[in-house]
């Protein structure tokens, strides 16, 4: 079969069964061959008749960035499962190496190989979760910032309105707020979910550094499926919702069934404006 051949993809990922490989994320290498019939590419010159090697990579880094788990094994089976979501690839190849095996003998690295077909990814379906998200900004390009997590979220399937509302708590003197709830379709656990609502709270804090004064993106989970978890990490569903007006407005247009029946206009803010629907044309913060 023609292959599409990805080497030496490298990323920081928590992985390991010892104490300190739990605390600190290492180095691993990626290695990927895609079993792709390339004959119509070959002919078409078109994106269209192959698989975007770019995508790959960034779906497969992200992945591993997010994910926390104690086997290689584990890992690259996930890293197989994701490129196997590429409609066109028929097998896959994948290599994981640990670049700094924490063992007490003199070793390059050290590395699981394994092979996954379509027919067996086919086998089990993929899980999707639903995730309801709470975006807010107050600073800044606040509309930018809500479109910025809108496209880092994944696969969002529904989007409330945009709602202005005025600041609760914090520091007097704030700019009033754009809120908006999303509704996301994903195979991450909740825990993993949280660490990319995490990162692209990151992303958009690294970026207004960088270049203009400070501003704000917020995203809170507010649901994971109907799960209930209360841990320091995670409190689902999110402690707060059920006392915020800007929170409850445009969850009632996302998920409704969300909502307790009597919310109402007694719950601060006073001022929650609906403003429309979020605009994914223009530019990013
Ligand atoms: N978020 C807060 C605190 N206060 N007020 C409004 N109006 N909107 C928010 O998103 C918000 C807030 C902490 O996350
Ligand atoms: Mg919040
Ligand atoms: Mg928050």
């Amino acid at each position: 079969m023609d292959r599409i051949l990805i080497d030496d993809l490298r990323v920081l990922t928590v992985i390991g069964a010892l104490p300190h490989e739990r605390e600190i994320a290492q180095p691993i290498r990626i290695d990927l061959a895609l079993g792709v019939d390339l004959h119509e590419a070959g002919r078409s010159d078109e994106l269209a008749d192959t698989v975007h090697y770019g995508l790959v990579c960034e779906r497969v880094a992200e992945l591993c960035r997010e994910s926390k788990d104690i086997l290689l094994e584990r890992l690259a089976a996930k890293v197989a499962d994701t490129v196997l979501e590429f409609d066109l690839v028929e097998e896959v190849d994948v290599t994981l190496t640990k670049l700094r095996p924490p063992i007490p003998e003199e070793v390059q690295s050290t590395a699981v190989h394994l092979v996954r077909t379509r027919k067996e990814a086919a086998a089990p379906p993929l899980v999707a979760h639903r995730a309801v998200v709470a975006l807010g900004s107050n600073l800044g390009d606040r509309e930018g910032y809500l479109r910025f997590a809108v496209r880092e979220l994944g696969n969002v399937t529904a989007m409330s309105q945009i709602f202005e509302t005025e600041p609760i708590g914090g520091p007097g003197g704030q700019g009033a707020f754009l809120n908006m709830v999303v509704e996301v379709e994903t195979a991450l656990d909740p825990f993993a979910f949280l660490r990319r609502c995490q990162r692209i709270e990151a992303n958009a804090l690294r970026q207004r550094l960088v270049r203009w004064g400070p501003r704000t993106l917020d995203v809170d989970l507010l649901f994971y499926d109907d799960m209930r978890i209360e841990s320091e990490a995670l409190m689902l569903p999110h402690p707060r919702i059920f006392e915020r007006r800007f929170v409850l407005a445009p969850l009632a247009e996302v998920a409704p069934e969300f909502c307790p029946a009597d919310w109402d206009d007694t719950l601060p803010p006073a001022a929650v404006l609906p403003r429309g629907p979020l605009s994914l044309d223009a530019d990013l913060v």
